[in-house]
């Protein structure tokens, strides 16, 4: 992966200015790790586990970028940079095709500890960073970005977002103990850590690039489908196949619903859907 990448647009970075966060946001830090740190054993996939340790993003407050981007870069050569808030698509792209993540700086206010849509540096550091630790993973993240910049010119942006969506933010993954979650949209909530194992209600599928690419998907509420990928390898090579022939096959594909199963779909748990029921008669 030997591409050179030009910056055209200005990157969009911030100072983190570490200095400036108030002891009231460094302990909400620690209340949401060490939430999760409970949490999470036995249901984050081992390599998601082995990250944050390997990083020692303790409970210590908000981690400093610089100290971070130092321990990454000796492990996988990535980076983590600072930015206000969600970043234009081909500004993204390019970060991670060269191994910069960008992280949200600030964080959540005490009244959404559970859920909130703008990506905050909770989500960001502890969600997304420990598996960019992870060298495959890493790659993957990498590739992602590549081909996000191939794709600008294809106009089928939405078919790569939705392969992001289910897998680096909303990704399960199979192993001998059973499912384990990798995606940093679930890693990051205590709610969905829960649900997404846990819950009848969801649907469990595995994951087949084309049809991820079909899928639409919900941002204000739990997923009502899940993939499943076998391992960090299978997702990275689907990742280098050529994505322009695909775009093309599913150029006349009506997108699917993101509670729907299909004839095709290898169905893990299909699910009853109440709890999303639920959400949508309380708004009636
Ligand atoms: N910007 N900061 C930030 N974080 C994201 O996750 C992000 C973004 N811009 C675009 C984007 N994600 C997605 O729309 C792409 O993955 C498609
Ligand atoms: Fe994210």
């Amino acid at each position: 992966m030997d591409t050179v990448h030009t910056s055209t647009q200005g990157d969009f970075t911030i100072p983190q200015a570490w200095e400036t966060y108030t002891p009231a946001e460094h302990a909400r830090w620690d209340m949401l790790y060490d939430r999760q740190v409970r949490l999470l054993p036995g249901r984050a996939c081992a390599e998601f586990m082995q990250g944050l340790s390997a990083l020692q993003l303790s409970q210590t407050g908000i981690p400093d970028f610089e100290k971070l981007s130092a321990a990454l870069r000796k492990l996988t050569g990535w980076t983590v940079i600072a930015v206000p808030h969600l970043v234009p698509d081909a500004v993204f792209f390019e970060h991670l095709a060269n191994r910069r993540f960008p992280a949200g700086r600030f964080i959540r206010g005490a009244e959404q500890l559970d859920y909130l849509q703008e990506p905050d540096v909770f989500h960001d550091v502890f969600g997304h960073v420990p598996l960019l630790a992870n060298p495959i993973f890493a790659d993957y993240m990498q590739a992602y970005g590549e081909g996000g910049m191939r794709s600008l010119s294809f106009n089928c942006l939405d078919l790569l977002a939705r392969l992001y969506w289910y897998t680096v933010e909303f990704g399960l993954i199979k192993t001998p103990g059973g499912l384990r979650i990798f995606g940093s949209g679930i890693v990051s909530s205590y709610a969905e850590s829960k649900f997404a194992l846990d819950s009848d209600s969801p649907n469990r599928l595995i994951f087949d690039l084309r049809r991820v690419m079909r899928t639409n998907y919900r941002i204000d509420d739990f997923q009502q489908t899940y993939f499943v990928i076998d391992s960090f390898e299978a997702l990275l090579n689907e990742t280098y196949k050529d994505f322009s022939l695909i775009y093309r096959a599913l150029a006349n594909k009506a997108s699917l619903n993101p509670e729907e199963v299909v004839p095709g779909d290898t169905v893990l748990t299909r699910g009853t859907q109440e709890y999303a029921k639920r959400k949508q008669e309380q708004k009636r």
